[in-house]
């Protein structure tokens, strides 16, 4: 393809943001990961003929720099974030609630009001939100996440309704239980803690969610798949799935 249409991934280095820049790559995108971890990002971007810049989303500077170096853009999947801690508010710690806003929601909105002339100039935009299902229920213990991720979810809701008559589609992504570093990041390395996040389930794959967004993603430009939540058949809940002993 001479002209490739172009997609931004944010946290591109690794886990969904890794499987969506390769799976996009393979629908026709030439993809533009950014993360922190460049080096990460030019490793995949040179298997797939992508481009890795460095974005850090919490830095208003990066964030500024990166989109100067991406005057095309299509498609922008916003999948930065993540979690950090997981205990009772009475014992919440204000440094991982502020990385946790931080990262989730001021990032998101960042790299959307950034991309966000060049997606409607492209006549053909597309924001694409990794939120979570934490952004549809509250959890014990969890309230730091699931306020960042229902805020992230309205900033990317409230764009649907105010973007109306632009040419750009809104798809929310809302995975359950995926396997990647997300719970080795929320437990602060602890392995163990991680592990048994996922114990006796088979959870999600990066993959599975890279599929779903690629699939969201190539879509006839009439149609606008709003949410789209996925879990692993074992789980129903944040807090109720099935184990095998
Ligand atoms: C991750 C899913 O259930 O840990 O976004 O909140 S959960």
């Amino acid at each position: 393809m001479s002209n490739p249409p172009v997609a931004v991934v944010t946290g591109a280095s690794s886990g969904i943001g890794a499987a969506t820049a390769r799976a996009l790559a393979a629908a026709g995108f030439h993809v533009v990961l950014g993360a922190r971890r460049v080096d990460r990002c030019a490793e995949i971007a040179a298997e797939i003929g992508g481009t890795a810049v460095r974005l850090d989303v919490t830095d208003a500077e990066s964030v500024a720099a990166f989109a100067a170096a991406v005057p095309r853009c299509r498609l922008l999947v916003n999948n930065a974030g993540g979690a950090k801690g997981l205990e009772p508010v009475v014992d919440a710690d204000e440094d991982d609630w502020r990385w946790m806003f931080e990262t989730n929601v001021i990032g998101t909105l960042r790299m959307t009001k950034a991309l966000l002339p060049a997606l409607i100039a492209s006549g053909d935009g597309h924001i694409v939100t990794v939120t979570s299902i934490a952004a549809m229920e509250a959890y014990d213990n969890g309230a730091g996440y699931t306020g960042a991720k229902h805020a992230q979810a309205m900033l990317h809701r409230t764009l649907r309704g105010e973007l109306l008559g632009q040419p750009v589609r809104l798809t929310e992504i809302a995975p359950g239980m995926v396997e990647t570093d997300f719970s080795l990041v929320r437990f602060d390395g602890d392995q163990e803690k991680a592990d048994n996040v996922y114990r006796g389930i088979t959870p999600l794959t990066a993959e599975d969610v890279a599929d779903v967004v690629a699939f969201a993603a190539t879509r006839p430009s009439h149609v606008n798949l709003d949410q789209i939540v996925l879990k692993p058949r074992a789980q129903a809940t944040a807090m109720r799935a099935f184990r095998e002993s």
